[in-house]
């Protein structure tokens, strides 16, 4: 599931969002591409976690299809 992520502006974001993630789920597999915004998550969480756990650590998610 990808997702983009408007407010995600660094690598300091990059990490935070990817430990909000795999705290939720240890075998997540995230691919962050800061420029353009968009991350990529492996996991077996339903999307509508994954978007609260990324809310949770201050960002704005949304569910791109
Ligand atoms: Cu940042």
């Amino acid at each position: 599931m990808e997702f983009e992520i408007p407010d995600m502006s660094c690598g300091g974001c990059a990490n935070a969002i990817t430990r909000a993630v795999t705290e939720l789920d240890p075998a997540a597999k995230l691919d962050v591409d800061v420029p353009v915004k968009i991350v990529t998550v492996t996991s077996r969480l339903p999307p509508d976690r994954v978007i609260r756990a990324i809310e949770a650590a201050g960002f704005h998610p949304s569910l791109k299809d």
